[in-house]
């Protein structure tokens, strides 16, 4: 029925109500009304940062109204929603895609360039928002676009760091320097809504005790406030906008009213510190969580040492998260019992894993909702994503730090261990009291598996040891409806490693994959505008239709026998590379060569991806250049390698690579003999910004992660939707790739996932020198050690690692990877064959989209629907 109008006059209402503005005078309009009121300034002191903060606001403007429409449509509709718990969004930034999600980025584009700016200007001014550190939060940034684009009731929860991933600075000597990124610093932040009406009181430490009736009462310690900033997060071609929600901490008072009296000014302080210390910065970790030789953590990170503060984000962060999705569902006036049918919960890796016993805690404590029935629950509506089966990067947490910082939620996960296995509540109470995993000796797995006690050892949620570890995990395995890996070899690793037993004891069917996907609009359409429009005007078909529907790429692959098409085809990576040089030349003061083919590897420095790899690979092309005379030369491929990426601060294995690659680009690059041939570049301060350049200009790029290390890889995907070629290992979702590309189409190279154990197995007990391994690259790990590339003993430590255990296998797969390089330089001669591969690459990534894999949770997890607002 027609609902009555809330208050005053609704004509006067309708007539005041704005809509978005689609017409170049409107847009034109509403900036200057920015310029002249939001900024106060006019067109004679209006520079291009002002420029930018006036359209920002007209385009916030826009989003807010479709903003609220949606969030209206979706409370109105009350239909099943998914929340997505990650602590890492990278979003990079949001004007051009806002701009061209709304479908007018042209209007914006004349309008500006009639109030006498550049649109490519504006774009540069905005800062990127990087809270995350790699792979997985840029997942999430482009699951939230999909979400959006397909119409499905979504929301993000995270974290509204003060400071994103750190800035990375390149010392003269190849040293990784970092500086903060204050990315909010520079006044208001267009693309966020303050909500300082939607906040929650989140408390720490203090002391849990149990009541008679199962329930406890957890009171004292430190309460601190969360308040919710809300990020617009519009879809493609619709009115949908969802909602990222990010809590920033603060002080639940100002400060102590009675120490500051007393005059103890410091300690009045000290709490509101503390409070708003939890969302200061993100920790750029990424892969190294529990291993002391990687987490040697320097000097602007010692605040970061202790692990507390990491466990104080994931509680508060989840804490806030559920208090208001408890909310939010208590509002639609359903029993608990409904709670699944109207919530799901995605977690982001094992860092949400506190969603468990916390929403435990709300319905025991809070609800009165008897054990069972609210295990239930929980293990109804959460879903749990696993993104790696490296062990060092799995989270623990010592059970002395839990018991400390979260009483109540410790006393659960003792109930878990215990319920979960079957025991009565008399030999459960004692357990508590004792607090000893000897009591996990469950009867139900016991009964599965009788007198297995490796098993049982090996299952329990709590790891023997000096402090004994809650495995977050195996946590997140109990407590979760579903769990997936993020490509088909990464998910059966899952399943045959990490969490086989768990696969025995509650079989198959709970364990499952979802390839990752990207999302096309920003890794096509607004990365790559000349590709875009190329692809609409040959399929001839509006790019509002493909960048939904991306299968339709397939469209190209006839054209790949088109001569024109081609010639159109490389004209676009030509004037990429072009764009990237002149970005290297006007950042870096870097001439580069834009005759030679690129080649691309650009991702967080670690040993499995191994980046040693490839700066080995270059070293021994360049002795081999050196070698050859002028005129064998003269047949020589020329080649232009880019490296970037972060190591963790603390991580000194791959600064030290960070470094050889400098200095070895400093020397290759000086060389007059093979200057024309071959030069290195690392780009510093890698960011999603940089790889919108980068990417498009990649004639291949390299994804070589030790086999069955790399969980899946996303810029794989981003490469080759942009045409680039991929080098790479059997790893991750390089399979997958190069099973829709055609194996003709990549080059692979290296040992195979089942032979890594044992390869591994013979370097730990029957070693074998590099010199009779591998000759080749002993006598490239002899030149920098003689000191080509500056004092030898430097990289001493780095050289060791592959000498020694060589742990990821370098030197077992650095033979095929010259062949593999070799067989690029052999297919790049036949130039029309090459573009050809191209074409057939973009043409068969379709399945790569977010959209897909967002319709995949949609569908086969969340059991949720679009709701498209109209
Ligand atoms: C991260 O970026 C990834 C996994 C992790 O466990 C952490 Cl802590 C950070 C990456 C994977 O390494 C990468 O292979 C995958 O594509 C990405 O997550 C998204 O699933």
């Amino acid at each position: 029925g027609k609902e009555k109008w809330p208050r005053g006059d609704e004509n006067v209402w309708k007539e005041g109500s704005r809509s978005v503005n689609t017409d170049v005078s409107s847009v034109t309009k509403s900036i200057v009304n920015h310029v002249q009121t939001s900024l106060a300034r006019q067109a004679y002191n209006l520079d291009n940062l002002g420029a930018y903060q006036a359209a920002a606001l007209s385009v916030r403007d826009d989003l807010i109204l479709n903003w609220n429409e949606t969030q209206m449509h979706y409370t109105r509709k009350a239909p099943k929603r998914a929340y997505y718990l990650s602590l890492e969004f990278l979003m990079g930034r949001t004007f051009d895609n806002a701009l061209l999600n709304l479908g007018l980025k042209d209007q914006y584009r004349e309008g500006v360039t009639k109030l006498g700016f550049n649109m490519e200007d504006l774009l540069e001014q905005e800062r990127d928002a990087a809270l995350g550190n790699g792979g997985l939060g840029r997942l999430a940034a482009c699951y939230l676009d999909s979400s959006a684009s397909q119409e499905l009731p979504v929301w993000g929860y995270g974290l509204r760091y003060q400071y994103g991933i750190f800035q990375q600075l390149i010392s003269p000597e190849g040293q990784q320097l970092e500086q903060p990124d204050p990315w909010l610093a520079g006044g208001e932040n267009p693309w966020e809504l303050p909500r300082l009406d939607v906040s929650y009181e989140v408390r720490f430490y203090g002391t849990a005790e149990r009541l008679p009736d199962g329930r406890a009462l957890w009171q004292g310690g430190q309460e601190v406030l969360a308040v919710a900033y809300d990020v617009m997060v519009p879809g493609c071609y619709t009115k949908n906008t969802n909602n990222l929600r990010l809590w920033e901490s603060k002080p639940k008072r100002g400060f102590d009213l009675n120490s500051f009296n007393a005059g103890d000014y410091e300690h009045a302080v000290e709490s509101s510190n503390s409070a708003a210390a939890i969302t200061s910065v993100l920790y750029p970790n990424d892969h190294t969580n529990n291993n002391e030789s990687r987490d040697r953590s320097q000097l602007s990170y010692t605040h970061l040492v202790g692990k507390e503060l990491r466990l104080k984000q994931q509680y508060f962060w989840t804490a806030a998260s559920l208090a208001d999705i408890v909310r939010r569902f208590k509002n639609i006036g359903k029993p608990f019992s409904e709670f699944p049918d109207y919530v799901a919960i995605q977690l982001n890796d094992t860092h949400p894993t506190l969603a468990i016993p916390e929403l435990m805690r709300i319905l025991i404590d809070e609800e009165e909702i008897p054990w069972g029935k609210a295990w239930d629950i929980v293990t109804n509506t959460v879903f749990y994503t696993n993104h790696t089966v490296l062990p060092e990067a799995l989270e623990k947490w010592p059970v002395p730090l839990m018991e400390h910082l979260l009483p109540r939620h410790m006393q659960i996960i003792y109930d878990i261990v215990l319920h979960d296995e079957g025991f009565s509540c008399k030999v459960h109470r004692q357990a508590v009291l004792l607090k000893s995993t000897v009591l996990t000796k469950s009867s139900a797995v016991e009964k599965k598996f009788p007198g297995d006690r490796d098993r049982l050892a090996r299952m329990s949620l709590i790891e023997e040891g000096f402090p004994k570890q809650v495995r977050m995990a195996h946590l997140a395995c109990i407590g979760s409806r579903k769990v997936n890996g993020v490509a088909e070899l990464h998910s059966d690793l899952v399943k045959t490693t990490i969490l086989k037993d768990f696969v025995e004891f509650e079989g198959q069917s709970k364990f499952s994959n979802v390839t990752n996907g990207i999302t096309p609009r920003r890794w096509l359409d607004q990365c790559n505008p000349e590709l875009s429009a190329l692809i609409s005007k040959t399929l001839k078909v509006d790019k509002s239709v493909w960048l939904k529907d991306l299968d339709r790429l397939k469209g190209l692959l006839p054209y790949a026998e088109d001569v024109e098409f081609r010639k159109e085809w490389a004209a676009i990576k030509q004037r990429n590379k072009e764009r990237l040089a002149h970005h290297v030349e006007t950042t870096l003061g870097l001439t580069v060569n834009t005759n030679a083919m690129f080649d691309v590897q650009i991702k967080r420095l670690h040993e499995y991806k191994r980046q040693t790899l490839n700066i080995l690979g270059v070293i021994h092309r360049y002795l081999t250049l050196k070698q050859m005379s002028a005129a064998e030369r003269k047949k020589v491929n020329p080649r232009v390698v880019f490296f970037a990426g972060k190591a963790a601060p603390g991580y000194y294995i791959a600064k030290l690579t960070i470094r050889l690659i400098v200095n070895a680009a400093r020397i290759i690059n000086a060389d007059p003999d093979t200057r024309d041939l071959l030069t290195v570049y690392f780009l510093p301060d890698y960011s999603v910004s940089l790889a919108e350049v980068l990417i498009p200009s990649s004639d291949i790029s390299q994804h070589i992660s030790t086999a069955g290390t790399e969980a899946s890889g996303t810029s794989n995907m981003k490469f080759c939707l942009n045409g680039g070629l991929l080098v790479g290992t059997v790893d991750g979702a390089n399979i997958e790739i190069a099973e829709a590309v055609g194996e003709n189409n990549v080059f692979f190279f290296g040992h195979l996932t089942p032979a890594v154990e044992d390869l591994r197995y013979q370097h730990m007990y029957r070693p074998v020198p590099v010199e009779e391994k591998c000759p080749a690259l002993a006598k490239v790990l002899d030149k920098i050690s003689g000191g080509m590339f500056g004092d030898g003993g430097v990289y001493e430590p780095l050289l060791n690692t592959i000498r020694q255990n060589d742990y990821y296998l370098i030197t077992e797969d650095f033979d095929s990877y010259i062949g593999a390089l070799e067989m690029v330089d052999q297919a790049y001669l036949d130039k029309e064959e090459w573009i050809k591969k191209s074409i057939r690459t973009t043409a068969n990534m379709g399945k790569f989209s977010s959209d897909r894999a967002i319709l995949e949770y949609a569908e086969s997890f969340w059991s949720i629907e679009p709701v498209k607002v109209t």
